[in-house]
Protein backbone atom coordinates (compact mmCIF):
# COMPACT_ATOMS: atom_id res chain seq x y z
CA UNK A 1 0.00 0.00 0.00
CA UNK A 2 0.97 3.73 -0.24
CA UNK A 3 -0.46 5.74 2.18
CA UNK A 4 -0.50 9.69 1.99
CA UNK A 5 -1.33 12.01 5.55
CA UNK A 6 -3.05 14.71 3.33
CA UNK A 7 -6.16 14.47 5.35
CA UNK A 8 -3.75 15.39 8.64
CA UNK A 9 -4.08 19.66 8.57
CA UNK A 10 -1.31 19.39 11.35
CA UNK A 11 1.12 17.32 9.13
CA UNK A 12 0.02 19.33 6.03
CA UNK A 13 0.64 22.54 8.20
CA UNK A 14 4.37 21.32 8.88
CA UNK A 15 4.86 20.59 4.98
CA UNK A 16 3.59 23.72 4.20
CA UNK A 17 6.17 25.30 6.13
CA UNK A 18 8.99 23.18 4.69
CA UNK A 19 8.56 24.07 1.53
CA UNK A 20 8.33 27.72 2.10
CA UNK A 21 11.65 28.85 0.40
CA UNK A 22 12.33 31.37 3.45
CA UNK A 23 12.13 28.66 6.09
CA UNK A 24 15.92 28.55 7.33
CA UNK A 25 17.59 25.98 8.30
CA UNK A 26 16.56 25.53 12.03
CA UNK A 27 13.24 25.53 11.42
CA UNK A 28 13.53 23.66 8.23
CA UNK A 29 15.87 20.89 10.94
CA UNK A 30 12.88 21.08 13.55
CA UNK A 31 9.91 21.18 10.98
CA UNK A 32 11.50 17.40 9.56
CA UNK A 33 11.91 16.33 13.40
CA UNK A 34 8.16 17.14 13.70
CA UNK A 35 7.08 15.12 10.99
CA UNK A 36 8.83 12.36 11.83
CA UNK A 37 7.24 12.36 15.40
CA UNK A 38 3.60 12.80 14.27
CA UNK A 39 4.12 10.22 11.29
CA UNK A 40 5.73 7.93 13.50
CA UNK A 41 2.67 7.99 15.35
CA UNK A 42 0.26 7.84 12.19
CA UNK A 43 1.97 4.69 11.23
CA UNK A 44 1.46 3.01 14.85
CA UNK A 45 -2.23 2.87 14.21
CA UNK A 46 -0.76 0.46 11.05
CA UNK A 47 0.54 -1.91 13.74
CA UNK A 48 0.13 -4.83 16.04
CA UNK A 49 -1.07 -4.30 19.27
CA UNK A 50 -1.24 -6.92 22.22
CA UNK A 51 -4.35 -6.87 25.32
CA UNK A 52 -2.67 -6.75 28.84
CA UNK A 53 -3.65 -6.13 32.38
CA UNK A 54 -2.94 -3.05 34.04
CA UNK A 55 -3.14 -2.63 37.70
CA UNK A 56 -3.86 0.90 38.46
CA UNK A 57 -3.76 2.15 42.54
CA UNK A 58 -7.08 1.40 42.32
CA UNK A 59 -8.27 -2.20 40.43
CA UNK A 60 -7.19 -3.89 37.64
CA UNK A 61 -7.99 -3.11 33.97
CA UNK A 62 -7.20 -3.78 30.90
CA UNK A 63 -4.81 -2.06 28.61
CA UNK A 64 -2.47 -2.31 25.24
CA UNK A 65 0.84 -2.50 24.27
CA UNK A 66 1.46 -1.94 20.80
CA UNK A 67 3.94 -4.87 20.36
CA UNK A 68 5.46 -4.03 17.07
CA UNK A 69 6.81 -0.52 18.40
CA UNK A 70 9.47 -2.58 20.37
CA UNK A 71 10.67 -3.97 17.50
CA UNK A 72 11.56 -2.08 14.49
CA UNK A 73 14.85 -1.16 12.54
CA UNK A 74 15.42 2.57 11.93
CA UNK A 75 17.27 2.97 8.07
CA UNK A 76 18.49 6.29 7.91
CA UNK A 77 19.59 7.39 4.57
CA UNK A 78 22.21 10.58 4.88
CA UNK A 79 21.99 13.20 5.27
CA UNK A 80 18.42 14.85 5.31
CA UNK A 81 16.82 11.80 6.90
CA UNK A 82 18.90 12.68 10.29
CA UNK A 83 16.61 15.30 11.96
CA UNK A 84 13.48 12.97 10.68
CA UNK A 85 14.83 9.96 12.52
CA UNK A 86 15.09 12.23 15.90
CA UNK A 87 11.31 12.58 15.18
CA UNK A 88 10.47 8.86 14.45
CA UNK A 89 12.56 7.37 17.49
CA UNK A 90 10.50 9.89 19.71
CA UNK A 91 7.50 7.23 18.97
CA UNK A 92 9.41 3.98 18.02
CA UNK A 93 12.30 4.71 21.18
CA UNK A 94 13.67 1.41 21.56
CA UNK A 95 14.50 1.19 17.68
CA UNK A 96 18.07 -0.22 16.87
CA UNK A 97 19.31 2.22 13.70
CA UNK A 98 20.76 1.42 10.93
CA UNK A 99 22.91 4.24 8.70
CA UNK A 100 23.81 4.15 5.20
CA UNK A 101 25.09 7.38 2.85
CA UNK A 102 23.89 7.25 -0.30
CA UNK A 103 25.01 9.90 -2.79
CA UNK A 104 23.13 10.34 -6.42
CA UNK A 105 24.89 10.96 -9.43
CA UNK A 106 24.33 13.06 -12.78
CA UNK A 107 21.21 12.67 -14.77
CA UNK A 108 20.05 11.21 -16.59
CA UNK A 109 21.33 7.84 -14.94
CA UNK A 110 21.03 8.51 -11.18
CA UNK A 111 23.44 5.75 -10.40
CA UNK A 112 23.63 5.49 -6.43
CA UNK A 113 27.30 5.45 -4.82
CA UNK A 114 27.09 3.60 -1.13
CA UNK A 115 30.16 4.49 0.73
CA UNK A 116 28.70 4.24 3.87
CA UNK A 117 26.47 0.92 5.11
CA UNK A 118 25.88 0.13 8.59
CA UNK A 119 22.79 -2.09 9.20
CA UNK A 120 22.34 -3.97 12.36
CA UNK A 121 20.67 -7.83 11.74
CA UNK A 122 17.05 -7.76 10.66
CA UNK A 123 14.69 -10.43 13.00
CA UNK A 124 11.23 -11.60 11.35
CA UNK A 125 9.47 -9.75 14.15
CA UNK A 126 11.14 -6.37 13.30
CA UNK A 127 9.40 -3.64 11.09
CA UNK A 128 12.24 -2.31 8.73
CA UNK A 129 11.32 1.53 8.80
CA UNK A 130 13.51 3.09 5.80
CA UNK A 131 13.40 6.94 6.25
CA UNK A 132 14.35 9.29 3.36
CA UNK A 133 12.66 12.49 3.05
CA UNK A 134 12.78 12.55 -0.87
CA UNK A 135 11.91 9.77 -2.88
CA UNK A 136 12.42 11.88 -5.91
CA UNK A 137 13.32 9.03 -8.69
CA UNK A 138 12.87 5.93 -6.01
CA UNK A 139 17.17 4.97 -7.18
CA UNK A 140 18.08 5.77 -3.97
CA UNK A 141 15.38 4.20 -1.97
CA UNK A 142 15.70 0.74 -4.40
CA UNK A 143 19.56 0.52 -3.90
CA UNK A 144 18.99 0.88 0.19
CA UNK A 145 16.01 -1.82 0.08
CA UNK A 146 18.43 -3.79 -1.95
CA UNK A 147 21.16 -3.51 0.71
CA UNK A 148 19.31 -3.75 3.67
CA UNK A 149 17.62 -7.29 2.29
CA UNK A 150 20.76 -9.03 2.76
CA UNK A 151 20.85 -8.53 6.86
CA UNK A 152 17.21 -10.43 7.58
CA UNK A 153 13.72 -10.70 6.51
CA UNK A 154 11.81 -8.56 8.71
CA UNK A 155 7.60 -9.05 9.12
CA UNK A 156 7.26 -5.59 7.35
CA UNK A 157 9.32 -2.94 5.80
CA UNK A 158 8.22 0.40 5.32
CA UNK A 159 9.54 3.43 3.51
CA UNK A 160 8.79 6.68 5.24
CA UNK A 161 9.59 9.97 3.46
CA UNK A 162 8.13 13.45 3.43
CA UNK A 163 7.58 14.11 -0.35
CA UNK A 164 7.27 11.74 -3.01
CA UNK A 165 7.53 11.58 -6.77
CA UNK A 166 5.13 9.52 -8.94
CA UNK A 167 7.69 8.03 -10.58
CA UNK A 168 9.64 6.81 -7.64
CA UNK A 169 6.58 5.37 -5.86
CA UNK A 170 6.13 3.29 -9.31
CA UNK A 171 9.86 2.01 -9.61
CA UNK A 172 10.03 1.19 -5.75
CA UNK A 173 6.54 -0.41 -5.85
CA UNK A 174 7.38 -2.58 -9.17
CA UNK A 175 10.88 -4.18 -7.72
CA UNK A 176 9.40 -4.70 -4.05
CA UNK A 177 5.80 -5.25 -3.96
CA UNK A 178 5.85 -5.91 -0.60
CA UNK A 179 7.35 -2.31 0.68
CA UNK A 180 4.34 0.06 2.14
CA UNK A 181 5.30 3.31 1.66
CA UNK A 182 4.02 6.71 3.96
CA UNK A 183 4.59 10.15 2.77
CA UNK A 184 2.94 13.39 4.14
CA UNK A 185 2.03 14.13 0.36
CA UNK A 186 2.84 13.07 -3.38
CA UNK A 187 3.62 15.42 -5.51
CA UNK A 188 2.75 16.58 -8.85
CA UNK A 189 6.18 15.18 -11.15
CA UNK A 190 9.81 15.18 -11.44
CA UNK A 191 11.97 18.26 -13.56
CA UNK A 192 14.62 16.97 -15.62
CA UNK A 193 17.33 17.27 -12.78
CA UNK A 194 15.51 14.69 -10.51
CA UNK A 195 14.13 17.22 -8.61
CA UNK A 196 10.31 17.05 -6.98
CA UNK A 197 7.32 19.46 -8.63
CA UNK A 198 6.34 22.03 -6.44
CA UNK A 199 8.66 20.12 -4.05
CA UNK A 200 10.40 21.77 -1.19
CA UNK A 201 14.43 21.83 -2.73
CA UNK A 202 16.97 19.82 -1.95
CA UNK A 203 16.00 18.23 1.36
CA UNK A 204 19.43 18.21 2.97
CA UNK A 205 21.10 21.49 1.97
CA UNK A 206 17.74 22.99 3.47
CA UNK A 207 18.62 21.49 6.73
CA UNK A 208 22.46 21.63 7.02
CA UNK A 209 23.50 24.34 4.45
N1 LIG B 1 16.28 14.97 -3.28
C1 LIG B 1 15.90 16.14 -2.67
N2 LIG B 1 14.91 16.91 -3.25
C2 LIG B 1 14.28 16.56 -4.41
C3 LIG B 1 14.67 15.35 -5.01
C4 LIG B 1 15.67 14.58 -4.44
O1 LIG B 1 16.41 16.52 -1.63
O2 LIG B 1 13.40 17.30 -4.88
C5 LIG B 1 17.36 14.13 -2.68
C6 LIG B 1 16.99 13.54 -1.35
O3 LIG B 1 18.00 13.88 -0.43
C7 LIG B 1 16.95 12.05 -1.50
C8 LIG B 1 17.44 11.79 -2.88
O4 LIG B 1 17.80 11.38 -0.59
O5 LIG B 1 17.66 13.06 -3.52
C9 LIG B 1 16.40 10.95 -3.55
O6 LIG B 1 16.56 10.95 -4.87
P1 LIG B 1 16.10 9.72 -5.73
O7 LIG B 1 17.19 8.70 -5.66
O8 LIG B 1 14.79 9.22 -5.24
O9 LIG B 1 15.99 10.31 -7.12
Amino acid sequence: GVYSFEDSPYIMEILTELRDKDTDSIKFRKGLVKLGRYMGYEITKTMDVEKVKVETPLEETEGIIVKDRRNVVIITVLRAAIPFMEGLIKVFEHARVGIVSAARGKPPKFEIEMNYIKIPQITPEDTVIVADPMIATGSTLLRVLEEVKKYGTPKRTLVVGVLAAPEGITRIKEKFPEVEIFVAKIDRELNDKGYILPGLGDAGDRAFG
